[in-house]
């Protein structure tokens, strides 16, 4: 199968890096100059696309876009989460270092829709390249006279910056992005009130991620309906799946939307390394439920993979082999979200230092049974302690490893 039959975002001619004028002269500004002559309209064309959050939750665009619109006249900020560090998760940075433009002009065309006047790209400074192609990229946007449109839209002049955020973890979390932005530390707040009614200084914020932004000009350019045509069954757009783990070719495919999970392993990824068996996959980043052998037919969409129990959450599937520990690999991620834990509710950072213990000791064959019950008692304690879901996350994947694979715990246990 031809990989670059359905792409629309990884097209090779359209990767450009921070070239304006090769960008333009490929239609980019289109979807801009189509916004800008009736901003009334972006809101229900997205909410007719259908396009959802490609940062993890997929939560409707629009219903994110709508309410920032509705709100007070005043400063408004429209920003580009590009912090990009779930573990797995490699598909922001692509966008940002090679098609930035299309990145841009979506948080552009968010800002006519919602009336803003700030924008700002937030970008993990881990990611030279990316911060190189999007600081070269915005300095065209503003020096070449290209944001006119904007703000004869708005009515105002905008400000369009780039601001590294602090390459935590922690960071990506959306009213951490916000306390970012503020000069502050990344501590997440609690919602509500959601970023929409109060975000930046106290001001409409809309927060989406570049995957989402970027799908954006392309629906302003050719429509709702070419936008949903490009997915199977119910679902809408592409995406960006990036695949990793014990498969033959680990990479980034961009794929219709609702492609099948056993497609993207064996036809894209080329089955699994060495010939064995496909055992699990982590889906969506390491915070879901796992998905197993019985699960290789599903849908690879938000509702279907929701409707299996799991979430599709970035697009991230991290492919596990018959003869890998599930243990070690839970006990791996479960330590980074401990590292991750920003430290300001205790019962997530030490609840996932606890839990990042015990899963050692099993693992290193030092665990007893009551460490398995202890495992089990702290993720009916843990979930909902924390002001963000770090810690929802890390419980999560505990709890859905020691029910689909609890035999494999009970085998490592010495007493
Ligand atoms: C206005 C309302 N806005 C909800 C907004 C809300 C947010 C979005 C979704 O989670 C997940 C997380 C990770 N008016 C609203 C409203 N909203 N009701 O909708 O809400 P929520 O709280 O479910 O989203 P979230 O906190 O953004 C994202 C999971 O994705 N994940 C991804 C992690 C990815 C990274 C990365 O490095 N890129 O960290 C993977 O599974 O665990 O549960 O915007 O404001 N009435």
């Amino acid at each position: 199968m031809d990989p670059t039959l359905n792409q629309v975002l990884m097209k090779p001619e359209a990767r450009v890096g921070a070239d304006l004028a090769a960008w333009l002269a490929l239609g980019g500004g289109e979807g801009l100059a189509n916004a800008a002559r009736d901003p009334r309209a972006i809101v229900p064309l997205i909410a007719d696309a259908d396009l959802r959050g490609m940062g993890g939750a997929g939560f409707p665009t629009h219903r994110k876009w709508a309410p920032v619109a509705a709100g007070p006249a005043g400063d408004k900020y429209v920003i580009c989460n590009g912090n990009e560090d779930e573990p797995g998760t490699f598909k922001d940075r692509f966008l940002l270092e090679h098609t930035p433009h299309a990145v841009i002009e979506g948080a552009l065309i968010a800002a006519v829709a919602t009336g803003a006047n700030h924008v700002v790209l937030y970008v993990n400074p881990h990611e030279k390249q990316a911060i190189a192609a999007v600081g070269e990229a915005v300095r065209q946007w503003r020096d070449l006279g290209h944001l006119a449109p904007v703000e004869a839209a708005i009515g105002g002049s905008l400000s369009l910056e780039l601001v590294p955020s602090s390459g935590l973890y922690i960071g990506g979390e959306e009213t951490a992005v916000i306390s970012t932005v503020e000069g502050g530390f990344p501590f997440p707040r609690r919602k509500p009130p959601y970023p929409a009614q109060s975000g930046v200084h106290g001001k409409p914020t809309l927060v989406n991620n570049t995957e989402t932004f970027a799908h954006v000009p392309g629906i302003l350019r050719h429509g709702a309906a070419w936008y949903r045509n490009l997915g199977l069954g119910d679902a809408s757009g592409t995406k960006l799946y990036s695949l990793s783990g014990d498969v033959l070719r680990p990479g980034l495919y961009e794929l219709p939307m609702g492609t099948r999970l056993d497609a993207l392993v064996f036809d894209h990824g080329g089955g699994l390394l060495m010939g064995r068996a496909f055992k699990a996959v982590f889906t969506g980043g390491p915070s879901n439920t796992l998905l197993t052998k019985n699960h290789l037919d599903v849908a690879l969409d938000f509702e279907s993979v929701r409707a299996r129990g799991s979430r599709l959450g970035t697009g991230a599937m991290i492919v596990v082999s018959e003869g890998t520990s599930i243990v070690r690999k839970v006990a791996e991620y479960v330590d980074f979200f401990s590292h991750g834990s920003c430290g300001q509710c205790p019962p997530c950072k030490g609840g996932t230092y606890q839990l990042t213990r015990l899963l050692n000791r099993i693992d290193t064959g030092r665990g007893v049974r009551a460490d398995l019950a202890a495992l089990e008692n702290l993720c009916g304690l843990l979930p909902g302690s924390g002001r963000c879901g770090l810690v929802d996350g890390a419980v999560t994947v505990v709890a859905s490893s020691l029910q689909q694979f609890r035999g494999e715990y009970e085998a490592l246990l010495i007493g």
